[in-house]
């Protein structure tokens, strides 16, 4: 049994995340993290809330709410949100927690021991009027290259140069609107990257053939560029602060750590912010501090996180010079577009988390989104394909079998599994093909290839429908009661696999399903080859009920609905 340790992108904290944003990272990494607890290995899945940088300070202050407070408030909501989507974390923490400011500060510290930072004296804009130096994003004004007058220092959003402050025209503060700014010198530490770059280059390499070509391929392009050193502190009021034991100057004037610093250093932190909830049953160290061998380590983020995790976040781990767990596979996503256009938090574009799970329960919702998983190439959300893939896999392939094998047989036979009938050639070949299918969705889970672990299980379903169809117990029934027994006590089986191996993407129809059937020490976490080929786990007489339909099916009306509601071909 092998331990598996698990993270997930840390969603930023100002605002309820889109489904693009989900399907990058947390739905793929709780899909794998109960796909391994089932198969019986010891798993942890950490996430955590990003709370740090200037998307919290900005969005708390258009709240008109104190930082701590407003990061609190929506840590909360998001939570719920993913509660919402029976995302199983171990723990969701928050990089604000003390936890991690202790990491993140030892962290700093031994940098600093091992001569990767350096004090380096900068140029930055400073606000009389807020009583501060301004972090570029705090800069505003208008772009030089295309006009845009709300144009920020580092960034313009609407031509999407990349800016420094002084090339705003008419600049002001984006806190206090003064124009009345300076440029001074200020201090701050740089993390001397460019002294790791072999090491970084040498680790990445270690890991050419068994990261996917997306993962390599951005790891490599940043260190083809080159590792360059880079200001790891902020003039921010929310943040880690720069511990004053080692640079009281710094600590005095209040800077504290880049966000994109101590986010990383937040796995381990709410690894031990889950640890500080049982301390006397948890163990967070042994996941992470000289745990080469034993834990193997798997991140799951979108593809504009990867180098700080396959760059700076590891070359931050070596500077320490200390065996912290570094990175083992990095599945990395691409886009999940709308309409083939970026799903926006900032600009309300798409299906935001908590609307959809107000329109339709969460199954709908992860089936969909691990069948189509941005993996190999940007994949574009319709409500054209999210109806038709509704309806056909998941209403009609699961749901209809389901509902129909269960009604007809208590309509027929009672309300337990009829006896009859001595299973034959077409069951054989039936549990043939399931025991085929199951290994293949097992091999494509292994993988992490979700789109096609979502195919096998489609496979599967299709399977139970061609025997049903096959067999006609409607028909058999005329003539021979005990063979339609046996079809309908078959396809019961069936469906009771089903519960069993489609948990990890659907659980709570997995409950449904699984709970038809009134069968004492049902505690299974997984289904063998001889049970899929045998198909006679539930036996006759075994009491069920039929559930409620699992999925409805979507109308045209609802179609137009959602697409009056959320926008459908981009304007
Ligand atoms: N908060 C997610 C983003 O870039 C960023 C990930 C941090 S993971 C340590 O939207
Ligand atoms: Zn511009």
């Amino acid at each position: 049994m092998a331990r598996h340790l698990i993270t997930s992108a840390l969603p930023y904290i100002n605002g309820i995340k889109h489904l693009g944003n989900m399907v990058g990272s947390m739905l793929p990494a709780d899909v794998y993290s109960r796909y391994l607890r089932q198969r019986g290995h010891d798993v942890l899945y950490i996430c955590a809330t990003d709370e740090h940088g200037t998307p919290a300070e900005l969005a708390a202050k258009e709240q008109g709410l104190p930082v701590d407070e407003f990061c609190a408030q929506a840590h909360d909501a998001q939570k719920a949100v993913y509660d919402g989507f029976a995302l199983a974390f171990d723990y969701f923490g928050r990089s604000s927690s003390p936890e991690n400011r202790e990491i993140t500060q030892h962290f700093a510290r031994k940098l600093n021991e091992n001569g990767f930072i350096e004090e380096r004296a900068i140029r930055q804009v400073y606000s009389p009027a807020d009583g501060r130096f301004l972090p570029d994003r705090y800069v505003e004004g208008t772009c030089p290259h295309c006009g845009y007058d709300k144009a920020r220092g580092d960034q313009c959003e609407n031509c999407t140069r990349v800016l420094d402050p002084t090339d705003l025209i008419n600049p002001r503060s984006a806190i206090s609107g003064s124009t009345d700014l300076e440029v001074r010198e200020t201090k701050h530490l740089f993390l001397l990257q460019s002294k790791l770059e072999n090491e970084v280059r040498e680790w990445v390499a270690r890991h050419d053939r068994d990261w996917p070509q997306l993962a390599s391929s951005i790891a490599h392009k940043w260190l083809t560029e080159g590792l360059h050193d880079r200001a790891i502190t902020r003039d921010l009021d929310w943040g880690v602060p720069v511990p004053a034991d080692t640079w009281p100057e710094l600590a005095a004037e209040g800077k504290v750590f880049y966000v994109w610093f101590d986010a990383p250093i937040e796995y381990i932190g709410a690894t031990k912010e889950w640890a500080d909830q049982d301390p006397d049953n948890r163990d967070w160290k042994s996941w992470w501090y000289d745990a080469d061998t034993e834990v193997r380590y798997t991140e799951f983020m979108a593809k504009d996180n990867v180098p700080f995790h396959t760059v700076m976040f590891p070359a931050t781990e070596l500077g320490v010079r200390e065996p912290w767990k570094k990175v083992d596979y990095v599945k990395a996503f691409n886009w999940l577009t709308y309409y083939g256009g970026k799903f926006s938090t900032s600009q309300k574009r798409g299906v935001f988390t908590d609307q959809a799970l107000q329109i339709l329960p969460a199954d709908y919702w992860r089936y969909f989104l691990i069948a189509n998983a941005p993996e190999s190439d940007d994949s574009s959300f319709t409500w054209e394909h999210f109806t038709a893939t509704v309806n056909k896999d998941l209403a009609d392939t699961l749901g209809n079998f389901v509902n129909r094998v269960l009604s007809f047989s208590k309509k027929r036979f009672g309300d337990e599994v009829p006896a009859g009938g001595e299973p034959g050639e077409a069951e054989a070949r039936l549990g043939e093909e399931i025991a085929r299918l199951l290994a293949e969705y097992e091999q494509q889970m292994e993988a992490l290839q979700f789109r096609k672990a979502a195919a096998a299980l489609r496979a599967l379903w299709s399977a139970g429908n061609s025997y049903l169809e096959e067999k006609a117990p409607w028909l058999q029934i005329k003539t021979d009661k005990d063979a339609a027994a046996l079809t309908l006590r078959t396809a019961m089986n069936l469906i009771h696999l089903y519960a069993v191996v489609s948990e990890p993407l659907i659980p709570a129809t997995s409950a449904a399903m699984r709970g038809a059937f009134d069968l004492s020490d049902d505690t299974a976490s997984w289904v063998t080859a001889d049970e899929a080929k045998s198909l006679a786990s539930v036996p006759a007489g075994t009491p069920f009920t039929v559930p409620p339909v699992l999925f409805a099916k979507l109308t045209d009306e609802d179609l137009e609905n959602y697409k009056q509601r959320f926008g459908g071909e981009p304007a």
